[in-house]
């Protein structure tokens, strides 16, 4: 394991574009502060059945967001990962946008995108905003069922495997506009009352509760450190509750 400062140059077009506009945008809309994970787990290279894994991360927070977190990840000679969770703080009352691609040189399995509810239902203004891009899904040639812990997404997730440039293409718009969206939304909002906080809490942790069941990131963290690394990792820097 290494820690100085490093970057990875993922492979995956969809994965580089992607991670592009989420800085950008975040840089275009909010006034980043840095956000200092723990010292060790900016930057981790591992080895997963001989091929080497590395991790960077990159993180900031902002008056609205504690943390708005963007992770690339490769593994070996073909398959890079981005994963993105933009947490708000606890005093407002805002959905959890959440992205992840799983990309091989030839394709990407798994493209989601979501506005994750923190208070049972994605508020009106999200389900209508929304409602045009997610309508654009039907273009996907192969929509993706969610695992049994999806139950956090929203009725505006988008779960796609991508294949063709113009399915590529299309993901990049959606993820564009629900991100603007989002954006627009968090620059006006305003903290809510403590009872209401206590609730917006209690609805993080679930959302962080439910997304640390998904084997498929814990086993190959697993795999290429050891359980406990993957533990620590999955509970401190990819899905931590706030303070
Ligand atoms: C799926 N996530 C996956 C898969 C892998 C990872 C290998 C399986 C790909 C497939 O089914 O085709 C791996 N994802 C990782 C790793 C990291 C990562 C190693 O982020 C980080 C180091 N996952 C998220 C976020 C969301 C998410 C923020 O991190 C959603 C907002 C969703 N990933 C998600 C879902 C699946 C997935 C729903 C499919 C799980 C399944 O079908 O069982």
């Amino acid at each position: 394991m290494r820690m100085e400062a490093k970057t990875v140059k993922p492979r995956h077009p969809l994965v580089t574009r992607l991670a592009e506009l989420l800085v950008s945008t975040w840089g275009e809309y909010l006034q980043l502060e840095p956000y200092h994970l723990p010292a060790d787990l900016g930057f981790v290279e591992g080895q997963l059945e001989g091929d080497k894994l590395t991790i960077v991360n990159r993180c900031y927070q902002s008056r609205v967001f504690r943390k708005l977190h963007l992770e690339l990840a490769t593994i070996g000679p073909n398959l890079d990962i981005l994963h993105c969770v933009m947490y708000p703080r606890p005093q407002f009352d805002l959905p959890i946008y959440g992205t992840d691609i799983v990309a091989s040189t030839q394709m990407v399995s798994a493209a989601i995108v979501d506005l994750s509810p923190v208070r049972g239902r994605l508020p009106e203004t999200y389900l209508t905003g929304l409602e045009p891009s997610f309508a654009r899904c039907t273009n996907f040639g192969q929509l993706r069922n969610l695992p049994p812990w999806g139950t956090i997404f929203s009725p505006r997730c988008v779960f796609a495997r991508v294949v063709t440039p113009t399915e590529a293409d299309l993901f990049m718009e959606i993820s564009r506009a629900y991100l603007r969206f989002h954006c627009e939304q968090a620059a006006r909002a305003e903290a809510v009352d403590t009872a209401t906080e206590a609730e917006i809490l209690a609805g993080h942790r679930h959302y962080c509760e439910q997304q640390q069941q998904n084997d498929k990131t814990r086993r190959i963290l697993a795999q290429a450190f050891d359980e406990a690394w993957a533990e620590r990792y999955i509970r401190t820097v990819l899905f931590d509750l706030p303070q």
